[in-house]
């Protein structure tokens, strides 16, 4: 099954939007295998967000995503990367549709609430740079036959 790499980032976490972001993926169906809080060290904000060193928004975003803590997560299930993207919406919370978690809790983009990745690619490198093997949970849910067909 595909995973993805999801974030509370730290306007979520500091808004109460934590449960309703777990919430709104549970309910569609994903499940859930990995799951901490942490505050991000400059170093591993800049590991995360690599592809964007020497962008214009590249030290507001480090210092953004350090300014508090996070909850990261591990979430499981058929193409769920691309589903959490469209279920986050638009980067720019502006831009977002209404329904989406950007579009109904956002509006700057430098306050976008919460991280998807965005392939399973990148999926891959996510989740090994916040999580160890261990730490992600394997098992069954009998729930599945009235979600999957
Ligand atoms: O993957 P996603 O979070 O939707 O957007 P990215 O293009 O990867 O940018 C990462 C992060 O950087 C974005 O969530 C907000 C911030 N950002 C910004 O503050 N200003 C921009 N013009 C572009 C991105
Ligand atoms: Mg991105």
């Amino acid at each position: 099954m595909e995973r993805t790499f999801v974030m509370v980032k730290p306007d979520g976490v500091q808004r109460g939007l934590v449960g309703e972001i777990i919430s709104r993926l549970e309910k569609r169906g994903y499940k859930l295998i990995g799951l901490k809080m942490l505050r991000l060290t400059p170093e591993m904000a800049e590991k995360h967000y690599a592809e964007h060193r020497g962008k214009p928004f590249f030290p507001g975003l480090i210092s953004y995503i350090t300014s508090g803590p996070v909850v990261a997560m591990v979430w499981e299930g058929k193409n769920v990367v691309a589903a959490v993207r469209e279920m986050m919406g638009a980067t720019d919370p502006q831009k977002a549709l209404p329904g989406t978690i950007r579009g109904t809790y956002g509006i700057d983009i430098g306050r976008n609430v919460v991280h998807g990745s965005d392939s399973p690619a990148t999926a891959e490198r996510e989740i090994n740079l916040f999580f160890s093997p261990e730490e992600l949970v394997t098992y069954d849910r009998n729930l599945d036959v009235w979600i999957y067909e």
